[in-house]
């Protein structure tokens, strides 16, 4: 096998199960961080595309199989890989450099590349790493498949190597241009029908996620997504995602589809052919969206209902006017109540939020919690505020010597449980207010 591609765990197998039976109120509520189990498309997007290319690669998800770590040198052995290639979310980094050790520990000859959210933004610091020989910035497909084609390190743009002077990283990682030129994801490189039930347990449909879009034009200063996709927004042609949608309908029995993509109508236009195009094939199929509040307009969203729109899922984020400004989200008070208001005329609504944002108060976050209870959503998903390296505010908290500390010890922070405050509030008490918050919306749905 020319590369075998680790999708790491955060929480072990155990901690999952604890997590769904202590938190199932929570969940339900809306809470899709408590118990975090969604396919890992961007190891299945480089598995289609490398295979398709007619190298041999295969998808370890640790995390769908409920594989415990310690399992891995068993599994390594017995596919003996050329190389190992882990993807990483900044969380998830420790896990990666566990992993990777085991790798070298099992396969001394194989090489070990990172890549993903986290390599992408601090890149420098994978490649430091004693057992990481190669990482990828940004989007991995072209680079891949140059690595695994034998091309030299220096010549591959995104890639990062070890050098005897230190790491070596090429720049800038290549988009892909073109969405429509890359294959379907492969959805068997994970157990689909787990994933399937578990969307059925938590939306009643069954159903799978899907992206069908790269990049992000905004500015918003809690998210670095641009830094691994780019700004510039690119999205599969309406045809193609219909079909593919059918397909996977047909292939997975499914009911349903539940869009990852950050803004899937951030063309208006692109929506509106997209719902079109679903009725003009007659697809009868279920299906939810990602958006903002200022990407909502009545017409849209009926045409869009008839073929098959089930929910909306609002990044709202904040009750609180100066932690909005904070967010540079381009987003008021009035313009989440309007679009809220409309949305729910016609589908299901849910809405993020997150509390702990640098510079809050508990009266910012009274706000928030007020704002998410008065606007009577479907679901709520109430996070903790979490630095992201390579966004503007982690930069910000940067300059700041009391978060130093916190700010090298990122792996401990995660959407559901941080050690650390980046706001006036203490630690403890930030804590107690997100369990606060997480009951109600639970109770609200009993
Ligand atoms: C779906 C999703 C999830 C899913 C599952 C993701 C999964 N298993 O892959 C769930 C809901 C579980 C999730 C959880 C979290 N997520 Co998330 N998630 C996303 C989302 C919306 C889409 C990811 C995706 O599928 N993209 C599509 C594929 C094609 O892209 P990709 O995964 O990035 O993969 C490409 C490249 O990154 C690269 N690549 C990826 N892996 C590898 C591996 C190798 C070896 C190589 C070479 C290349 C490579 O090549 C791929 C193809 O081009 C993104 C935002 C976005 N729009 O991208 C956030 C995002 C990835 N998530 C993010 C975060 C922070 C989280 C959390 C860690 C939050 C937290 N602190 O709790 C959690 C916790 C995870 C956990 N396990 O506990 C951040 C990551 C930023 C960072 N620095 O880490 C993002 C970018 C959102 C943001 N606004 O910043 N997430």
């Amino acid at each position: 096998m020319d590369l075998l591609l680790i999708n790491p765990p955060y929480f072990t197998p155990e901690e999952l199960a604890v997590r769904r039976e202590l938190f199932g109120g929570w969940i339900a509520g809306g809470n899709m961080y408590i118990h975090p189990f969604e396919p890992p498309l961007g190891l299945a997007a480089l598995s289609a595309y490398l295979n398709g290319r007619a190298f041999r690669v295969e998808v370890l998800d640790l995390v769908g199989l409920g594989i415990p770590e310690d399992k891995l040198p068993e599994i390594l052995r017995e596919k003996s890989p050329a190389r190992v290639g882990i993807g990483a979310m900044t969380p998830l980094f420790p896990a990666a450099r566990r992993l990777a050790r085991v790798v070298k520990q099992t396969l001394p000859e194989a090489a070990v590349i990172a890549g993903g959210a986290h390599p992408t933004v601090s890149p420098e610091t994978c490649l430091s790493e004693e057992n990481i020989d190669f990482i990828v910035r940004g989007e991995g497909e072209e680079a891949l498949a140059a690595l695994l084609a034998g091309v030299k390190p220096d010549q591959i743009p995104g890639l990062g190597w070890k050098s005897p002077g230190g790491g070596k990283i090429n720049y800038p990682a290549p988009l892909a241009e073109d969405l429509d030129s890359l294959p379907l994801p492969d959805y068997d490189a994970f157990p689909v029908e787990k994933y399937v039930k578990y969307n059925e347990s938590l939306r009643g449909i069954r159903g799978i996620s899907m992206l069908v879009s790269r990049g992000c034009p905004y500015q918003c200063s809690f998210c670095a997504v641009h830094l691994t996709m780019g700004r510039k927004f690119r999205i599969k042609r309406p045809a193609r995602v219909v079909r593919e949608m059918a397909g996977l309908q047909e292939k997975y029995s499914l009911e349903g589809i539940w869009f990852k993509d950050s803004i899937l109508n951030l063309d208006l236009a692109w929506a509106g052919e997209f719902a079109a195009e679903i009725k003009r094939r007659g697809v009868k199929i279920k299906w939810q969206y990602n958006t903002r509040v200022d990407r909502i307009d009545e017409a849209e969203i009926l045409a869009e209902k008839e073929a098959g729109l089930v929910q909306v899922d609002f990044g709202i984020e904040s009750g609180s006017p100066q932690s909005l400004a904070t967010l540079r989200k381009g987003i008021d008070l009035e313009m989440i109540k309007s679009a809220v208001r409309l949305a729910q005329k016609h589908v299901r609504v849910s809405g993020f939020f997150m509390i702990g944002i640098p510079g809050e108060t508990r009266e910012d976050i009274e706000m928030t919690f007020s704002l998410a209870k008065s606007l009577k959503l479907d679901k709520v998903c109430v996070s903790l505020y979490c630095p992201l390296p390579g966004s503007a505010l982690y930069d910000d908290l940067k300059k700041r010597e009391e978060y130093a500390g916190p700010l090298a010890d990122l792996a401990k922070i995660h959407f559901t449980e941080n050690p650390f405050s980046f706001c006036a509030v203490p630690a403890e008490k930030l804590r107690e207010l997100y369990g606060e918050i997480n009951e109600y919306f639970a109770k609200s749905r009993q």
